[in-house]
């Protein structure tokens, strides 16, 4: 039985005996980026990336100080305390052996709920030179149907009237940027790294119409002194389970009370437009690129459509996990009909990428059984997801007329999936902010199945869409008169099966 450390600042040198540890000193480091969210893949990718960087002891300026921003984020930041900002990194590698090391970068820690204030002022210290972001597709408070800042939405309201004592993103940012401004500091990056197609520009633009209306004289200080890149993030990252919590005490000792288990693969695609400097994060395999909207694209469209493709037919087959769906024969190929004749039609040329190289590696991380990424992690917040993940491929093949059909049979099965429970009696389990309205459609749907795609801040129009609405129809009638496996069987029967 082996000697259990726990991981703290004081506990390193023992534990560097086990597994690689930071060693370069991270009480000298200041303070260069505040991150909202730190969430497993932050963890797991730009604080692993920086990680590395700070290896290099002659770097000092680029710290993070992780920012949690909602009530539910107290246990992330408890942990954080408790281990002075340390995790374990235990990276599930293809054969199967994980590789482990503790992560140093995060060297500061906030919970906003307790101190707003103290949050204000750290987004405005002068050291800090980047205000990154992992705030979730839904974070960004975009309106669908209106195509705008969605200004209905309550916490909204309460940061219009609280400037003080904000909840949201847009509340935070606004103070501190203002401070800036009061007190002659120079800009910052507003750095997003979530998954949405322009990221830094739907930062921009829901941060400025908010700011039109809470400090409309603050807007021509932004364009001038804030920059907004986008980028293009990639790690698989699923949840930490308690036996990921457990094998780490097992096999190397660590008392972790929160590791984060990823992926291998990892990208980092970064527009260069960083307004008041950033660290050299392409010495340690980050690409800095002119357009990365091409980048963009091919991610969302494919890794993370595949994901919400497998998913959601996962989950009304019964499966748990991503990998168990990807190893089903039928599965698998509407995966690759739907990547080869309904993605990358609407791909064009991507320079320097070989996207049939890329499908293919997709396929493989998504079969990695050792990850076992939660299907109800990834269907998650699907009203949220599908709009950015699935939608533009719609439409985008709506216009050039071609084939939808997959697309189309995955929201049909999307709203069989939002009656909470599969034909085989599963409960499912659905964590969305639009549970309640998903669930009313989905009954309403059993009637009249357009039902479903009245809800428009997810659809938009695309109710109103013939091509569209026939296959969506036709999809939902198979799946409920034949069932999902029969029903999979149909659909892709007939089609060329290659991505
Ligand atoms: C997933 C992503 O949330 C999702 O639905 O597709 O979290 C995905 O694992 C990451 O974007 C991988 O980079």
């Amino acid at each position: 039985m082996k000697n259990i450390i726990k991981l703290n600042q004081k506990n390193l040198a023992e534990i560097s005996k086990e597994i690689p540890t930071p060693t370069y000193n991270r009480s000298q480091l200041k303070t260069g980026i505040v991150h909202v969210g730190i969430g497993g893949f932050h963890r797991a990718h730009e604080a692993f990336y920086t990680d590395q960087l700070l290896q290099d002891e002659s770097i000092t300026d680029w710290g993070i100080c992780g920012v949690a921003l909602l009530d539910f984020d107290t246990k992330i930041y408890n942990t954080l305390k408790e281990q002075d900002g340390l995790y374990t990194l235990i990276i599930k590698e293809l054969d199967g052996t994980h590789t482990k090391r503790v992560i140093g970068a995060i060297t500061d820690y906030l919970f906003a709920p307790e101190n707003p204030g103290k949050v204000i002022e750290k987004m405005a210290s002068p050291d800090v030179k980047i205000i990154s972001l992992t705030i979730t597709e839904g974070g960004y408070n975009y309106n669908e149907a209106t195509q705008e800042f969605d200004f209905s939405n309550p916490l909204i309201q309460h940061d219009l009237k609280n400037p003080q004592a904000p909840k949201t993103i847009f509340g935070y940012l606004t103070q501190a940027l203002k401070l800036r401004k009061e007190r002659g500091l120079k800009g910052c990056t507003i750095q997003s790294c979530d998954n949405i197609q322009g990221n830094g520009h739907m930062a921009k633009r829901m941060l400025m119409s908010y700011v039109q209306t809470a400090e409309p004289e603050l807007t021509d200080w932004i364009e001038t002194n804030v920059s907004f890149p986008n980028a293009m993030v990639d790690r698989i990252t699923p949840a930490t389970s308690a036996l990921d919590i457990e094998t780490l005490k097992q096999t190397s000792g660590i008392d972790d009370a929160w590791p984060v288990v990823c992926e291998p693969f990892k990208q980092w695609v970064i527009e260069d437009d960083f307004i008041a400097g950033r660290p050299a994060w392409e010495t340690v395999g980050a690409q800095f690129v002119k357009d990365v909207v091409p980048y963009e694209k091919m991610k969302l469209s494919l890794l993370n459509a595949g994901h919400s493709v497998l998913g959601i037919l996962g989950a009304l087959y019964g499966y748990s996990t991503i990998d168990e769906a990807a190893s089903n024969a039928d599965i698998s190929s509407f995966l690759r009909i739907y990547m080869g004749n309904e993605v990358t039609p609407t791909l064009g040329d991507l320079e320097g990428v070989n996207l049939k190289n890329y499908k293919f590696s997709l396929i493989q991380r998504f079969g990695n059984t050792y990850i076992k990424d939660q299907i109800e992690r990834i269907c998650s917040q699907s009203s949220a997801k599908i709009p950015i993940f699935i939608l533009p491929t719609v439409y985008k093949q709506l216009e050039q007329k071609g084939s939808i059909n997959h697309a189309a049979f995955i929201i049909a099965a999307f709203a069989i999936y939002s009656l909470g429970q599969n034909e085989f009696g599963t409960q499912l389990i659905i964590k969305d902010a639009m549970e309640a309205e998903l669930n009313e459609k989905a009954i309403a749907s059993q009637n009249n199945p357009t039902a479903f795609l009245e809800l428009e801040s997810i659809f938009g129009t695309l109710k109103n869409d013939e091509t569209f609405v026939k296959a969506y129809n036709e999809a939902y009638l198979n799946i409920v008169q034949n069932g999902i496996e029969k029903s999979v069987k149909d659909i892709n029967s007939n089609v060329l099966n290659d991505i």
